[in-house]
């Protein structure tokens, strides 16, 4: 515990019952910590993050997003959607400054702030069984469920253009014209890419055309943003919530999936063991679609094949071009690694476009209309 995460923590909680703070989770972009106090009487927790302004740029939009989307989870909490069945379901809140009449913290230039730890529950890195992944797919639609009836123009847009697949594609374009030699790794990752140029604006053209519609999205709902009850082994939180905001559900979707039907994990050096498992898919699928065919349209279920192809490639794209720009973005502990996560999500691409056929035969048979 160093003085200066202990000072920052004291603007959370007095430093007197503060006992221990380590690092939490393995987020790419922000630093998370988890601090632990104790009363006269007990034991508490709260999760302290960084946030990393140089991809959040307006943090203060964040938090405004964070309390919006709080606030109408509660309203309809207070009268629980059938589907929940009883079970609890929570969301991280805001934990405020104890002097000031702040929710963060802003000191030499970076940007704290402090959320609930939502105990008795654990994340996982890696899929368990397909048990493990209908709660995945439960937790995503009931996430969705609360919140799709939040009107959008209460949520603003922090991060412009993300997953816009069109736009990473752009900028990978300009990042690559400044490179002039490229080792065989990273010429058979862009030869990849060459070969799916067209329609990496599969979603954003179903947009323009009014098939699809922005509403609010988690924009990051992988694995190990699920918490898990550790009692009952059923979904109970949706975590990392700085990237809600307006977008379209397919993205969270396409994430979801990406992340769970690949049981070797997106961070394996092994790439022999990167398969797209569509057992699993159809078990996430099963879980969501149980809470969330309420406020799914034709169109909808028309562009789920697309977003399960198109978000792991997306994903390779923003690792590769970080990784010909001197990983800026995402954190890295060794040379290539941004390469390496790159080449495990185009395997992933690759294993998905060979079931093609039998994905879209599932979601067909899964749908309780006709998909368009
Ligand atoms: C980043 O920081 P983390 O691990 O929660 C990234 C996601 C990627 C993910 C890949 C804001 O999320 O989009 O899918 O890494 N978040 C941002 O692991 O870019
Ligand atoms: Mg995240």
């Amino acid at each position: 515990m160093t003085e200066a995460l202990e000072a920052i923590a004291d603007r959370f909680h007095p430093r007197e019952q503060i006992t221990a703070i380590r690092s939490l989770g393995s987020g790419n972009v922000n630093e998370t910590f988890l601090v632990t106090h104790e009363g006269s009487s007990e034991t508490g927790h709260f999760v302290m993050q960084r946030l990393n302004t140089a991809v959040f740029e307006r943090p203060d939009l964040v938090m405004r997003n964070l309390q919006a989307l709080g606030e109408h989870i509660d309203r309809r909490l207070a009268t629980p959607p059938p589907e929940l069945q009883g079970r609890r379901w929570e969301v991280p809140r805001i934990v405020r400054c104890r002097c000031e009449e702040s929710a963060w913290v802003e000191h030499n230039g970076e940007f704290w702030r402090s959320i609930t730890y939502i105990g008795a529950a654990s994340t996982s890195d890696e899929i368990q069984d397909c048990g493990h992944a209908h709660e995945l797919g439960y937790g995503l639609g009931m996430f969705h469920n609360l919140i799709h009836d939040l009107a959008i123009h209460q949520l603003a847009d922090t991060l412009e253009n993300f997953h816009v697949t069109p736009e990473y594609l752009n900028r990978y374009d300009l990042v690559l014209k400044s490179h002039t030699k490229l080792g065989t790794a990273e010429q058979s990752a862009c030869d990849f890419i060459d070969k799916r140029r067209q329609g990496v604006d599969v979603l954003e053209a179903a947009l323009a055309r009014g098939e699809l519609q922005h509403r609010p999205i988690h924009g990051d709902p992988k694995i190990n943003n699920m918490m898990i009850d550790e009692a009952s082994g059923k979904a109970v939180a949706l975590i990392d919530l700085d990237t809600v905001k307006p977008g379209l559900i397919h993205y969270d979707i396409g994430d979801c999936i990406r992340s769970c039907c690949n049981a070797a994990g997106e961070e394996t050096t092994d790439l022999a063991s990167v398969r797209f498992d569509l057992a699993l898919c159809e078990a996430i699928l099963k879980g969501y679609l149980e809470v969330a065919q309420g406020f799914l349209t034709s169109w909808d279920l028309h562009y789920l094949p697309d977003c399960i192809r198109l978000i792991p490639l997306e994903l390779g794209l923003r690792f590769l071009t970080d990784h010909l720009e001197g990983n800026v973005y995402f954190k890295t502990d060794r040379p290539g690694h941004n390469l390496q996560r790159a080449a495990v999500q185009f395997k992933l691409v690759q294993d998905i476009e060979n079931q093609m056929p039998a994905l879209q035969r599932l979601i067909k048979r899964l749908s309780d209309r006709p998909v368009v």
